[in-house]
C-alpha cells in the first residue's frame, strides 16, 4: 500500500494544516507573494541594505529563532504514523474504548529514539531505545511511554538527573558523546545497586538493535486496568515484533556509526516507504488486584519484570507503521509524549519512579515547545475536541467562544460540564492510603540482583560472550581503577565467572574485591540494603534471549548483489524475483556506479559502489555469479573492497552466497579458511541453495560461530 491510503481521523486532523508548496509562488509569512528572493533592498546596487527590507527581515529573523531546545533525554529519535488494531477484546479488565471493541483501528504516533546522546548523534550507540507510543483514541490521548527494555535503572524519579548527569557526557569537556563508556556513568552505577539488573541488559545485544523494527517495546512499569464495574487489574504492557528481536555486532555498531549514522532513522523510513510495514503483537500480562503480594519481587518496582513463566503474556492487538511523517520538526520534533496522559480504564499505580514522571514530562515541555499551549500543535491535538476553561497563553489557538472561562457558571448553561462516569468521566481508582509521612525506600524494593542474575542465566553462549565484552569494552574506558573493582564487585553478586573474566581484562584482581558499599544511609542496616545471595524466582527465561525469537522470514532484510560487467544476468534475476519475492530488499553493489551489462544483455543498475558504503550495512551478500564479474570484481582497483565486503560480512557471522564462478574470490578471501560446517556459507553447487540462503539471512547471524568465523586461519 502506498502512502496516505490510510483515511483516518488523526491524519483528516493533520491534512487540514498541511501544506504543499507545488505550483505556489513563494509568500511572506503574511502571505504577499515575492518577487525576487535573491537580492536585499539596497540603496544603489553596492550600497548598503535598507531596514526597510522587510522581506529580508522576516527570512532572517525566523531563521534565527528556528532551533528549539532539543529533549533533555531522548533527543535523538525517529518516529511515524500507523494503526493500531485490537484482536480480543479486554473488556473484561479495562473500559478503555481502545480496548474493548475487536477490529478497532485507532491511530497512533511512535518515536524511537536513544537515550544518552544529542540529537545530531548515532544510531547505533550502545543505549537503551525510547519505544513512545501516542494512542489517538476517541475519548482522548494516551500516551505509552516505554522502552525497549523492560525495567529501568532506578527505583526512585529523585535519582533521574543525578542518572541522567552521570551518563551524559561529562560537564568539563563534553565527552563523550551518546556512550555510557566513560567513568561518571560507572561511578554513578556502581554505587546503586539497583541499577545491576538493567546494566545487564544494556551491555547485551539488546543496546545495540539491528533496526527500530526488530526491538520489543515495554511499558516498564506495572500499571493499572479498570473495567467498567470498577474492578481493578494490575498490567504490564510488551510490544514484540513480528520480525523477531535482532542485533548487530559491537565491531558493526562502531563501524555503522561512521557508513551511516542515521542507519535506523533510514531503516524505518526506507521500510514504510517501500511498503513492508513494521509491525508487532501488542500483549499484556494481568494479574489480579490479589496476587498483589503473590510475587517474590515488588510489581511496584520498575527495575523488575514479571516473568512469562509467571504471568504468560496474552497477545491481543497488532500495532503496525504505516506512514511518514510529512515533517520531522513539525510531528517528529514537537511531538510531546506524557505518561499522566490517561483514557478512562487505565491508571497509574504507585512506582515511585512513574510518579515522579507525571512531573517531569508536561514541565519539560514548557521548555522544549515553550508554552502551555503545546497541546495544540497539530501532532498533539486529540481527535476529540478540547472543551475547559483554560485560556490564553503563548501562541493560542483555538478560539473558544462566548463569555465563561469559569466553572461552575451560569451564563454559559453550566458548559463545559463535568461528564458522569457513565458517560466517560475519568475519575482516579479510588486506592486505600494509609501511611506515615516518610522519606524512605520500602524493604520490599531491597532486591538488587535476583533478576539480574535471571537475565544472565537466561542468556544463550553467544550472547552471554557479547556482554561480557560489552563490559570490558565500557570498563576500559574508566580510568579510575576503584570504580572498575566496584562495578567487577557489584558483578561478583550476579555471577562469579562474569566477574573473574571482566576483571582479568579490566585489571582487577577478584581475590582482593572488598564489598561495595552503594549509596547508603549512615543509618541504615547494611544487611537490609542487598541481597547479593538472593536467587530469582524463575531461573531462566526463554523470553529473555534473543535466540528464542522469530527467525522465520526474510520480510525487508536488505541484500547486497556484488556484481560486475559480465555477471550472469540469468542467475542474478532469478535470485533478485527469488528472494524480493520472500520480501527482501536486493541492492546491487558494484566497483563504481556505472551501470552493469550481463552477459545476457541485461542492465542492472547499483544502488552503491564498494567504497561508497560496506559489508556493515547489509543483512547478507550475494556474490553473484560469472566468471567475468569475478574477474572484474578481483582486478586491481576493485580486489580490496571486494574482499573487504566478504570478510567483515564473514566476521560478523552473516550469510554469504557464492554463485557460480566466483571460486577465485571464495579462495582469496577468509572463508576460504573454514574448517568447520557453516549453514551460512552457501556456494552455488549446493542443493537448494537458494532456499539455504534464505534460511541463512532469516536466521539472522550464525552467532554460535562467532570465534571459528574471527579466527579464520
Ligand atoms: Fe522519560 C522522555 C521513557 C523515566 C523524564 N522518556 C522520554 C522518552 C521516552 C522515555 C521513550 C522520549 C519520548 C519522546 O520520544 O518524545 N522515561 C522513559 C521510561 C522511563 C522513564 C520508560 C522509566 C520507566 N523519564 C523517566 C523519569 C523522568 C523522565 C524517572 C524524570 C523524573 N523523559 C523524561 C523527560 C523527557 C523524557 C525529561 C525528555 C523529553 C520529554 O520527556 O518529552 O521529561
Amino acid at each position: 500500500m502506498k502512502k496516505n491510503e490510510f483515511p483516518d481521523q488523526k491524519l483528516e486532523q493533520l491534512t487540514d494544516h498541511t501544506t504543499d508548496n507545488a505550483s505556489q509562488a513563494l509568500t511572506t509569512n503574511q502571505g504577499l507573494k515575492i518577487n525576487n528572493n535573491q537580492d536585499s533592498l539596497k540603496a544603489g546596487e553596492r550600497g548598503p541594505s535598507l531596514l526597510e527590507d522587510f522581506i529580508l527581515r522576516e527570512k532572517i529573523t525566523h531563521f534565527d529563532h528556528e532551533r528549539i531546545p532539543e529533549r533533555i533525554v531522548h533527543a535523538r529519535g525517529s518516529g511515524a504514523h500507523g494503526t493500531f488494531k485490537l484482536n480480543k477484546s479486554l473488556a473484561k479488565y479495562t473500559k478503555a474504548k481502545f480496548l474493548n471493541e475487536v477490529g478497532k483501528e485507532t491511530p497512533v504516533f511512535v518515536r524511537f529514539s536513544t537515550v544518552a546522546g544529542s540529537a545530531g548523534s548515532t544510531d547505533l550507540a550502545r543505549d537503551v531505545r525510547g519505544f513512545a507510543i501516542k494512542f489517538y483514541t476517541e475519548e482522548g490521548n494516551y500516551d505509552l511511554v516505554g522502552n525497549n527494555i523492560p525495567v529501568f535503572v532506578i527505583q526512585d524519579a529523585i535519582k533521574f538527573p543525578d542518572f541522567i548527569h552521570a551518563v551524559k557526557p561529562e560537564p568539563d569537556n563534553q565527552i563523550p558523546q551518546a556512550a555510557s563508556a566513560h567513568d561518571t556513568f560507572w561511578d554513578f552505577v556502581s554505587l546503586m545497586p539497583e541499577s545491576m539488573h538493567m546494566i545487564m541488559w544494556a551491555m547485551s545485544d539488546r543496546a545495540i538493535p539491528r533496526s527500530y523494527r526488530m526491538m520489543e517495546g515495554f511499558g516498564v512499569h506495572t500499571f493499572k486496568f479498570i473495567n467498567e464495574k470498577g474492578k481493578m487489574h494490575f498490567v504490564k504492557f510488551h510490544f514484540k515484533p513480528k520480525l523477531g528481536v535482532h542485533s548487530v555486532a559491537w565491531d558493526e555498531a562502531t563501524k555503522i556509526s561512521g557508513k551511516d549514522s542515521d542507519f535506523h532513522r533510514r531503516d524505518l523510513w526506507e521500510a514504510i516507504e517501500n511498503g513492508a510495514f513494521p509491525e508487532w503483537d501488542f500483549g499484556v500480562q494481568i494479574i489480579p488486584e490479589e496476587d498483589e503480594h503473590k510475587f517474590d519481587f515488588d510489581l511496584l518496582d520498575p527495575t523488575k519484570l514479571v516473568p512469562e513463566e509467571e504471568v504468560p503474556v496474552e497477545l491481543v492487538g497488532t500495532l503496525t507503521l504505516n506512514r511518514n511523517p510529512d515533517n520531522f520538526f513539525a510531528e517528529t520534533e514537537q511531538i510531546a509524549f506524557h505518561p499522566g496522559h490517561l483514557v478512562p480504564g487505565i491508571d497509574f499505580t504507585n512506582d515511585p519512579l512513574l510518579q515522579g514522571r507525571l512531573f517531569s514530562y508536561t514541565d519539560t515541555q514548557l521548555s522544549r515547545l515553550g508554552s502551555p499551549n503545546f497541546h495544540e500543535i497539530p501532532i498533539n491535538r486529540s481527535i476529540n475536541t478540547v472543551h475547559n476553561n483554560q485560556r490564553d497563553g503563548h501562541m493560542r489557538q483555538q478560539i473558544v467562544k462566548g463569555k465563561v472561562s469559569y466553572e461552575p457558571n451560569s451564563i454559559g448553561g453550566g458548559c463545559p460540564f463535568q461528564a458522569m462516569l457513565k458517560d466517560g468521566g475519568f475519575a482516579s481508582q479510588e486506592e486505600r492510603v494509609d501511611g506515615r509521612k516518610i522519606r524512605a525506600r520500602s524493604q520490599s524494593f531491597v532486591d538488587h540482583y535476583s533478576q539480574a542474575k535471571l537475565f544472565y542465566n537466561s542468556q544463550s553462549e553467544p550472547e552471554k560472550t557479547h556482554l561480557q565484552n560489552a563490559l570490558i569494552f565500557e570498563l576500559s574506558k574508566v580510568t579510575i581503577p576503584a570504580i572498575r573493582e566496584r562495578v567487577v564487585g557489584q558483578l561478583n553478586f550476579i555471577n562469579k565467572e562474569l566477574a573473574a573474566l571482566v576483571a582479568k581484562k579490566v585489571g582487577v584482581d577478584v581475590t582482593k574485591l572488598k564489598q561495595p558499599n552503594g549509596s547508603i544511609p549512615a543509618d541504615a542496616d547494611p544487611k537490609t540494603l542487598q541481597s547479593p545471595e538472593k536467587e530469582p524466582s524463575t531461573t531462566s527465561s526463554d523470553a529473555l534471549s534473543m535466540k528464542n525469537t522469530v527467525k522465520d522470514t526474510i520480510k525487508s532484510r536488505v541484500i547486497g548483489f556484488i556484481l560486475e560487467n559480465g555477471v550472469d544476468g540469468k542467475d542474478t534475476s532469478n535470485l533478485r524475483s527469488k528472494l524480493e519475492r520472500e520480501g527482501a530488499v536486493v541492492q546491487i553493489i558494484a566497483g563504481s556506479l556505472a551501470p552493469v551489462t550481463a552477459d545476457d544483455g541485461t542492465v542492472f543498475e547499483p544502488k552503491h559502489s564498494l567504497t561508497s558504503t560496506a559489508s556493515v550495512c547489509f543483512d547478507a551478500l550475494y556474490i553473484a555469479s560469472g566468471k567475468k564479474s569475478a574477474d572484474n570484481l578481483l582486478n586491481e582497483d576493485n580486489r580490496p573492497g571486494t574482499l573487504l565486503f566478504v570478510n567483515e560480512a564473514y566476521k560478523h557471522c552473516k550469510a554469504i552466497y557464492f554463485g557460480k564462478q566466483t571460486d577465485e574470490i571464495y579462495n582469496l578471501s577468509n572463508v576460504k579458511n573454514k574448517k568447520h560446517e557453516d549453514p551460512a556459507i552457501i556456494t552455488a553447487d549446493k542443493k537448494d541453495s537458494g532456499n539455504a540462503f534464505i534460511k541463512a539471512v532469516a536466521n539472522h547471524r550464525v552467532w554460535e560461530l562467532e570465534k571459528e568465523r574471527n579466527n579464520p586461519a
